[in-house]
């Protein structure tokens, strides 16, 4: 099974504590202040790995946790940072907020998107010294981390991609061009999720062809399988239009199209390759005319025989246009395809912890304080 949506819940590591502590020495008898801060949490980061085929990993695991900041310590040690926690996740996995907006797309090897920012860690009391406050006895308490349920979809990163009518002969195509061994029957919507396949050239190059289960007249709009699977058409770079010859090809190419053209998404205008395919069961060579500058070439084909098989690699790899440049720094950067400035990061309230307990500065609710790490029946005191 071929997963291509998961929803993850992801939270940033908590602060670690402010240490609340003294200094003792020999021969000195009142030693000032020397609590270290916390660590900030850990943040959680997605990260596109290529060995990463689908989503099907966040079936088993939907929790995601940063590592929590150490606490600050005496004689002024401050808290080690919390562990990034790396989640891997397929090139071409776009992020989406719980309101389904798109926050990244994570298209390249190597990308990467802070999805939970860990919590800050909190003052150690030496930072709260005053001439008026020498002996300041509260530190505080670290911040949890962000806190998030996002959604993440997979896109298909295919050069190519077969699309047409159900039992056009889409996947007997790609079992006979590429190393992919999709599922072949003669009733309509076999395939029923996307199969990514290569495809070699005598000349050591290679290139990946989608097998996208079959299209109907209103499949924008949800009929048959429906628009899920437009969508991984979306970065095909190269449409290969399989029609079956013994049909009106004439027809089913304009009803494709107007799915095409439907969906949007520049779909429409992708260059295209028109397979025939079948061409054994006919008496006479297919006719198809057509004058259409997307339609690059319009192949005979049999899958059953392998007829036209090695005119059609030859004819793809031709005209698949190249791949649009990695980003210099790819390894650094996710596309934000939207920008959105992240929420204000002050701390609503700070809170402290004392000899005994807790003190609040600010206003802070009952569910906020708990939030933030105090348990019911701790003394907590409002300044
Ligand atoms: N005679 C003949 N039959 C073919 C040819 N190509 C495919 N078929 C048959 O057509 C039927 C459908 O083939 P598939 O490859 O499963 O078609 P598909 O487009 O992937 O179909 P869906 O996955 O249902 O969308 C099967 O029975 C194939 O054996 C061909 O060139 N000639
Ligand atoms: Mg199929």
């Amino acid at each position: 099974m071929f997963y291509d949506r998961a929803r993850i819940e992801v939270r940033g590591g908590r602060g670690g504590d402010g240490s609340l502590s003294f200094r003792r020495e020999k021969y000195v008898p009142k030693g000032g202040p020397d609590g270290g801060d916390g660590g900030n949490g850990g943040d959680v980061v997605l990260v596109a790995d290529p060995d990463r085929r689908d989503l099907s990993f966040f079936q088993r695991k939907r929790r995601f946790e940063g590592g929590r900041g150490v606490h600050g310590q005496g004689k002024n040690k401050h808290g080690a940072t919390g562990e990034t926690v790396e989640v891997a996740v397929p090139v071409g996995t776009q992020v989406l907020d719980d309101e389904g907006r798109l926050l990244v797309d994570l298209a390249h090897t190597g990308a990467r998107a802070v999805v939970a920012r860990g919590g800050p860690g909190g003052a150690g009391n030496k930072r709260f010294a005053r001439p008026t406050q020498q002996v300041p006895r509260i530190a505080e308490v670290g911040w949890p981390g962000e806190e998030s349920s996002i959604e993440l979809r997979l896109k298909l990163l295919a050069d190519a991609a077969l699309l047409g009518f159900p039992n056009a002969g889409k996947s007997s195509l790609l079992r006979r061009i590429s190393n992919a061994k999709p599922k072949v029957a003669d009733y309509p919507f076999t395939t029923i999720s996307p199969v990514l396949g290569t495809v070699d050239a005598t000349d050591g190059r290679q290139l990946t062809v989608a097998d996208v289960p079959g299209l109907l007249e209103g499949a924008h709009e949800g009929v048959g399988l429906g628009d899920e699977f437009l969508a991984h058409l979306e970065r095909a770079r190269l449409l290969m239009h399989v029609i079956d010859s013994t049909e009106d090809a004439a027809e089913r190419f304009a009803t494709i199209d107007r799915e095409l053209r439907g969906y949007g998404a520049g779909l429409a205008e992708r260059p295209q390759v028109v397979v025939l395919n079948k061409i054994d069961l006919l008496d006479e060579p297919p006719s198809f005319d057509i004058d259409d500058e997307r339609v690059l070439a319009v192949l005979p084909v049999s899958a059953a025989t392998g007829a036209g098989m090695e005119e059609l690699k030859r004819v793809l790899f031709e005209t698949v246009p190249d791949a649009p440049p990695e980003p210099a720094q790819a390894e650094e950067v996710a596309d934000f395809l939207v920008y959105r400035p992240r929420p204000e990061r002050r701390r609503p309230f700070r809170l402290f912890r004392t000899d005994g307990g807790y003190r609040v500065r600010g206003e802070a609710t009952a569910d906020q304080l708990r939030a933030a790490g105090v348990k019911p029946g701790d003394p907590v005191e409002f300044e």
